[in-house]
């Protein structure tokens, strides 16, 4: 077993806000570095911020600021992301750190005395946004191959690193290293590539100067990928910290999207052939996430703001869907719609189910004591297995195919207690019942480790419910079966994934018959809603659902408020302009089939049908209801 484990997230540019392709990226990772600290190992994980070049500082001049405050917000604002998302970096790397200048202008330095940089002319055609050059002959009818957009004519003069020195020193190491280039297609491609020859690079500009002066010729700026990628050393301690360096470099797995992994598998270990530094173990690029049919990406900008996934649905089911939806190395569609899915099935219905009928059986059948087994167990291969194949997914880094290996014991548990009939064991007085209480509750305790790389806050919930104390301490080794010891009191508790109403968020979905069992509240619970009255402007059906009306409402704020609202069954929109309702004004705002709603309606419904609230008289819109 390695004793120690390196994993990179590419530093991402703080030009705009992050979105959910970049928390794919940072959650795998994260997932990688935990299961590498469950097994005990010493794990450096790092992550950071690629922050200089021109588009940054063309962003900064726009918003009337320096580049370096423009990008400071940015920053923070990508830190309180991965904390909301509890992603375990040991280092945040920033590319203007003084560590990281130092760092490159040295290994400019030692690339000019070892002949693998030289002065020379650049000409070519510049793409912004995409910051890369083109030769005439890649642009396509004029513009950037890669976005479309418009290109300019550039011709000056560069720095260049002879890449095609390593031609074939990098075909050689991939042949005789199978794994370094995963997955397996882009491994082709990238050998394919080489074939075709490497041209020398282009790593210095004169045309802009945010970003880092070359030692021996100030006037030029370290252009992006050299500056970028050796962000990598820099953070393991190059030239710093020697016995650090040694101990994590080179990196295990460099996880990368996979437009950049001809950057990661070519140009990166080039450099560092020429530095004369081993290469990373492994560059493995992951599929996109797709919105419809295209890239989600901040040129675009279709995005999604996994920031508001999170505040909706909690963060270990956002981790929990990009660890799983996707196969790992495959694109993917990203909808909200299979994130409730998912989150309802797994691990609401499957994982949560478990928990809290195995926790009330303990409670109802043995007096809240987890029993002890008579050696028997049905459960006991069924972990063995979901471990075994966990692990081994993991070392392949097949982090989707880990996950499912881990529901297929919670599967497992659910069919057994059918199967197993608890109540009928506890009828008929059973001596049988202790050994499939016991299984269930020891198959979830090893559950809660396994999925530890995963989710944040279950792993704890579920230890907490079994009457353990937190999972913290929990590792790999914590799998053997037997490690919850009879006697434990059980703590039954909420459920660890309440189920998502998908239309919960429409009032008239909520089931007429609620009353009986709502829980009284106090005078203050009800202070904290902001009823208002409303008058309806507008109001049109939702394309492709039958049951939502898309209103707009003058709430006497100015601008009027757009709320979805699952009338349409009961209501024609045109029947409803001018009609005062009354609004939940504070509700937080819930995007339902694409469109984001402010408010929910009150209305009551019956067998016979449903009546939208008004009041006797038309009140002035924005009227408070007390
Ligand atoms: O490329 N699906 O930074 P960047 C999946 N600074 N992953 C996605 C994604 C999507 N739709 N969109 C972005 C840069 N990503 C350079 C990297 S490294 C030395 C320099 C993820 O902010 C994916 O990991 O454009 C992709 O490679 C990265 O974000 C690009 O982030």
């Amino acid at each position: 077993m390695a004793e120690r484990f390196t994993v990179t997230t590419p530093i991402y540019y703080p030009n705009d806000r992050l979105h959910i392709g970049h928390a794919y990226t940072t959650v795998a990772a994260d997932a990688l570095a935990r299961y590498h600290r469950l097994r005990e190992e010493e794990v450096f994980f790092v992550t950071g911020t690629d922050e200089h070049g021109q588009k940054i500082e063309e962003r900064a001049q726009k918003a009337g600021t320096t580049p370096i405050a423009y990008v400071d917000e940015i920053v923070s604002d990508i830190r309180d992301l991965w904390q909301l998302l509890q992603i375990s970096y040991d280092d945040f790397i920033r590319t203007t750190e003084p560590r990281h200048e130092r760092v490159v202008q040295e290994i400019f330095r030692k690339l000019e005395a070892s002949g693998d940089i030289y002065l020379s002319q650049y000409e070519g055609w510049y793409c912004t946004p995409c910051e890369s050059f083109w030769v005439e002959g890649k642009l396509v009818d004029g513009n950037c191959p890669s976005c479309g957009g418009p290109v300019a004519r550039l011709n000056e003069e560069s720095y260049f690193f002879r890449l095609s020195r390593y031609a074939e020193p990098l075909l050689q190491h991939i042949d005789s290293h199978p794994d370094f280039i995963q997955p397996t297609s882009r491994r082709n491609e990238m050998i394919s590539f080489i074939r075709q020859g490497l041209e020398d690079i282009s790593v210095s500009r004169t045309s802009f100067r945010w970003g880092i002066p070359l030692p021996q010729d100030p006037r030029h700026i370290a252009y992006v990928w050299i500056d970028a990628l050796t962000n990598y050393i820099t953070a393991c301690g190059y030239l710093q910290d020697e016995q650090r360096f040694a101990r994590f470099w080179p990196a295990d797995v460099h996880l990368v999207g996979k437009e950049i992994v001809r950057f990661h598998a070519i140009i990166w270990p080039a450099i560092l052939l020429a530095l004369g530094l081993p290469l990373p173990r492994v560059v493995y690029g992951h599929g996109w996430l797709l919105l419809g049919e295209q890239k989600m990406s901040k040129s675009r900008g279709n995005v999604i703001d996994p920031r508001q996934l999170v505040q909706r649905y909690g963060r270990d089911a956002v981790r929990y869907y990009l660890l799983r939806e996707v196969p790992f190395g495959a694109d993917g569609n990203y909808t909200e719609e299979a994130l409730i899915l998912r989150t309802n099935v797994d691990l609401a219905n499957d994982l949560g189910n478990l928990l809290s009928r195995t926790t009330a059986m303990i409670e109802r059948f043995t007096g809240g004591i987890v029993p002890k087994p008579s050696g028997d167990s049905v459960l006991r291969p069924v972990a063995v297995e979901a471990v075994r194949k966990a692990t081994q997914s993991l070392d392949r880094l097949q982090v989707s195919d880990a996950v499912v290996a881990v529901f297929e014991l919670v599967r497992r548990a659910n069919k057994y207690i059918e199967e197993a009939a608890p109540w009928q064991l506890n009828r008929s007085g059973d001596a049988r019942l202790n050994d499939v209480l016991y299984d269930l509750a020891e198959s979830l305790r090893i559950t809660a480790v396994v999925l530890k790389p995963f989710l944040v806050d279950a792993p704890h919930a579920i230890y907490r419910q079994l009457g353990l104390d937190s999972a913290d301490a929990a590792r790999l080794r914590d799998t053997a079966w037997g490690g919850l010891p009879p006697g434990t009191r059980v703590q039954r508790g909420e459920p660890i994934f309440p189920r998502i109403d998908a239309e919960s968020i429409v009032a008239s979905s909520a089931p007429a018959d609620a009353a009986p069992e709502t829980p009284q509240i106090s005078i203050d619970d009800f202070s904290r809603l902001d009823l208002r009255v409303g008058t309806i402007l507008s109001a049109s059906k939702v394309k492709g659902a039958d049951r939502l009306l898309e209103l707009t409402v003058d709430l006497g704020e100015g601008e009027p408020r757009t709320v979805v609202s699952g009338i349409a069954e009961h209501y024609q929109p045109q029947a409803l302009l001018g009609s005062q309702v009354v609004i939940v004004a504070n509700l937080q705002p819930a995007k339902i089939r694409g469109i984001v709603s402010h408010g929910m309606i009150l209305a009551g419904k019956t067998e016979s049908g449903l009546q939208i609230v008004s009041p006797r008289e038309a009140l002035p819109p924005g009227t408070k209801i007390k």
